[in-house]
């Protein structure tokens, strides 16, 4: 068992030893299961790109897709081999889904390509009016297609994914997920889940059957119009191989005037892997700081500073041309980032308005404020400036947090210690008053540092 689990970095063993078939239980809300959909949805293609996938990951995939879409509204599937090495992966596979009742397309890519222009080639050869991306190591669960394509039948421009359940890696035990987690990012440019603010709760009356408005998308699993697709601009084929595409695509659907959405009633399981088992030619670390660059420089504005400033070197790395993706941009008349974080994003990582971006300095030790690459609910610590920017950057945002990525200086006692915790935009024991005036009585040298800063704080007004 030890043995397979390297190959694909999951339980191969244990997926072997499951049907390809094999039956799940149905993990909707109540209110999910008696909902009714219009008889005319727009039908779907299936497009999943495979790389090295194992072969009962990947059929288990397409066999749960064929057994649990209505077959009116299941256009084909289309299977898209990002130039894998394994010989099951070639005539077997196309010999095994020519068997299948709904019509399984394999194409291959001629190299290695990586997902964004493996996908955008799987979405040239198909035919359905939708598009839905899943990965190759899925689990459909019962009723997960007709409230995604309702979705896109009201709204053509709403982008729809799934509540992403959990298939252990180690068990593939299927584990609902929740509905009361969305996607946001941090200051790193890291996709990352967060709770369900009390805003989105209240515009849905806390009826959590309704869709869930998303500021970002996980990236693997999505149904989108097939128009709608290329009208915004499909994927950014400058950028390499995996990473980043998901933020790009998020924040230009809602930039540019679409609308994306986690359908609760939707379950589609997907196998979370702690490692990676694929190899990136150039180097993981290389290409995602390249596609985070083109995204940043194409759609953040000036709040790519935040990731700059955190990120020290990511500026040396060569991101090539964008200027197709700025006039696509321009073209398409998109809003600026500021807009993203002040309607879409307002509980944002990033501060939509903030006093301040940069290093806490002692001035008579030269010693900052660093989170010393620590986590959640530990101490904030001091180290010498270096100027680096990384662990010593923190922004005292117009809510009067101190935050460091996504964690805000949090004080619970009256001698500290101060720990760094989650932003909960509560104030209490996060907020942290600056008085200019005793801070003003220190030496000579303070007095000049801390009154450039004063002018800083009345030249940037709080938000409301
Ligand atoms: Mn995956």
């Amino acid at each position: 068992m030890k043995e397979m689990f390297k190959i694909n970095q999951f339980n191969l063993m244990a997926s072997e030893m499951i049907a390809l078939n094999r039956s799940l239980p149905d993990v909707r809300l109540e209110g999910c299961k008696n909902k009714l959909y219009p008889d005319e949805l727009p039908r779907t293609s299936v497009v999943i790109v495979f790389h090295n996938e194992a072969w009962t990951t990947l059929l288990r995939t397409v066999h749960s897709v064929i057994d649990r879409s209505p077959r009116h509204l299941l256009e084909e599937v289309v299977l898209v081999d990002d130039a894998s090495e394994r010989d099951f992966l070639k005539r077997p596979l196309e010999q095994y889904v020519r068997r299948l009742e709904v019509p399984v397309r394999v194409v291959r890519m001629e190299q290695r390509s990586g997902l964004i222009r493996a996908r955008l080639k799987g979405a040239s050869v198909s035919t359905g009016q939708v598009i839905t991306f899943l990965d190759a190591h899925c689990e459909c669960t019962v009723g997960w297609l007709e409230p995604l394509l309702a979705r896109i039948k009201l709204d053509r421009k709403t982008v729809v994914c799934p509540i992403i359940d959990v298939i252990s890696d180690d068990t593939f035990e299927y584990m609902a997920g929740s509905d009361m987690t969305y996607g946001g990012f941090n200051w790193k440019l890291n996709f990352r889940w967060y709770p369900v603010p009390q805003r989105e709760m209240d515009r849905r009356k806390g009826d959590r059957t309704l869709p869930v408005r998303t500021p970002t998308m996980a990236g693997g699993l999505f149904s989108i119009d097939r128009d709608y697709f290329q009208e915004i601009g499909t994927y950014d084929a400058g950028m390499d191989i995996w990473g980043g595409e998901n933020l790009e695509i998020s924040f230009r659907i809602w930039q540019c005037g679409g609308t994306l959405e986690i359908v609760t009633c939707s379950h589609v399981g997907h196998v979370f892997r702690k490692a990676t088992p694929y190899t990136f030619p150039g180097g993981t670390g290389q290409i995602i700081n390249k596609n985070n660059r083109r995204l940043a420089e194409v759609w953040m504005d000036e709040f790519k500073n935040f990731f700059y400033i955190i990120s020290p070197g990511v500026t040396k790395v060569d991101y090539g041309d964008i200027s197709s993706r700025t006039t696509l941009r321009q073209k398409l008349q998109c809003k600026p980032f500021s807009w993203y974080l002040e309607n879409v994003y307002p509980d944002s990582q990033i501060p939509r308005h903030y006093y301040s971006l940069g290093e806490i300095r002692n001035v008579e030790t030269n010693q900052c404020l660093d989170n010393m690459a620590r986590k959640e609910n530990e101490k904030v610590g001091i180290f010498n400036c270096h100027g680096m920017g990384g662990n010593q950057v923190f922004s005292y945002t117009a809510n009067k947090e101190i935050r460091t990525d996504d964690l805000c200086l949090d004080v619970s006692k009256l001698n500290g210690p101060v720990m760094m915790l989650k932003c909960h935009h509560l104030k209490g024991n996060q907020l942290w008053e600056y008085d200019p005036v005793t801070h003003l009585t220190c030496g000579k040298h303070q007095r000049q540092e801390l009154g450039q800063q004063r002018r800083s704080l009345e030249h940037y007004p709080p938000a409301g």
